[in-house]
């Protein structure tokens, strides 16, 4: 095992009992349950690691309807590790406040939970550490609780942990910017807010950054995600990895279906995207189609991309133009219609081609007697 002062693990804004409500109730619950084992296994992996300090920076929970079973597995989780120090810097999903979880339930000895909304420490001789931070007490937080703030120069490693915004003074979820954290001299800040995939800066002797959210919940927080393992040398180096946690991962990519004739051939390509991009199970597709394809065209489900991966959105962008000079010189009325909305099939504008595609989709199909695809 390698030469260190300190180990730390660092995670936030897991959002526990997250309702999920755009998807079906079947696939939700799976999702919370995701949310649950994405925690678990956090844990599993703070107790193999042998994590000294785990700094939890706040938005541990959705908000304060937290079931009681999410609850006690949090508690189980944190006593089932009893040589790590647990400490909490409650979010503004998560803000401590009489009633909430963090006041009125009961945590192990080794739970650490910040209770004001100023600067404030837990100090830790056993492990030559002073853990600062601060909680939310109400969903917003507007005064920055670093601005004026000196910290007790005594040798010991200097931690943050706090949930707060640093891409903005004006931000009403505690405004904190990164000179402030530099100033101070802390040598790790374990930051908490902001969801995308996290990164720790190094400035001066300050490593500091967000972890982002161990699990995405939607589009905004694509790809694989997860926490921070950072030693701290005897030195005062800080060595961080980056740890992949998430149980499913949200992607959006873009399919061309240029030329495409029949939903067989729509369909082939889709699948080929799937598997060139290695989703499985695991993935939340959003998927965007591209191109002219066949005006016949009607672009339904995609039954097999769909029993690869977990959930399939599909963005219908396509436009029903492949081939059109036969359409244009067809004498008939199918020629007709395509003349008339030629115009608009060709518009700069998304939202009036859209409308001039299904408009089209929707008279050849009338013509020929069928019902076109979901549209
Ligand atoms: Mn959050």
């Amino acid at each position: 095992m390698k030469d260190r002062k300190l180990r730390i693990f660092h995670t936030a804004d897991i959002h526990l009992d997250t309702p999920f409500s755009r998807l079906d109730l079947r696939k939700g619950e799976s999702r919370r349950n995701d949310l649950r084992a994405t925690f678990t296994a956090m844990m599993l992996y703070v107790r193999r690691m042998e994590a000294d300090i785990a700094l939890l920076a706040g938005d541990l929970f959705d908000d304060g309807s937290a079931t009681k079973e999410t609850v006690e597995l949090m508690i189980r989780e944190f006593e089932g590790a009893k040589n790590c120090k647990f400490i909490i810097a409650p979010g503004n999903h998560d803000p401590i406040s009489p009633g909430s979880v963090y006041a009125s339930k009961r945590f192990p000895d080794n739970v650490y939970i910040f209770k004001e909304s100023k600067l404030s420490r837990f100090e830790f001789s056993d492990l030559g550490v002073d853990v600062y931070g601060w909680a939310f007490t109400s969903p917003s937080m507007t005064e920055n609780p670093l601005i004026n703030a000196e910290l007790e120069q005594n040798g010991r490693t200097k931690l943050l942990c706090a949930h707060c915004d640093t891409r903005s003074p004006l931000s009403p979820y505690c405004p904190v910017s990164e000179g402030d954290i530099v100033r101070l001299g802390f040598d790790y800040a374990a930051l908490g807010h902001i969801h995308k995939k996290g990164e720790i800066k190094h400035v001066d002797n300050t490593f500091y950054g967000y972890s982002g959210a161990p699990e995405g919940r939607s589009f905004d927080e694509c790809g694989v995600m997860g926490a921070f393992l950072t030693d701290i040398g005897y030195n005062g180096e800080c060595e961080c990895d980056f740890v992949p946690f998430s149980r499913r991962r949200y992607e959006i990519a873009e399919c061309d279906l240029t030329g495409c004739v029949t939903r067989e051939m729509a369909e082939e390509r889709v699948s080929a995207l799937i598997e060139s991009k290695k989703y499985g199970s695991d993935t939340i597709l959003r998927l965007v189609l591209t191109g002219a394809v066949a005006p016949e065209l009607s672009l339904g489900g995609f039954k097999n991309a769909e029993a690869r991966l977990f959930d399939l959105q599909v963005r219908d962008s396509t436009t029903p133009t492949f081939d059109g000079d036969k359409l244009v010189r067809d004498i008939t009325l199918r020629g007709a219609l395509y003349r008339t909305l030629l115009p608009e099939l060709q518009s700069a504008d998304e939202e009036t081609r859209q409308t001039a595609a299904d408009a089209l989709r929707y008279g050849l199909a009338m013509l020929n007697g069928t019902v076109p695809g979901d549209l």
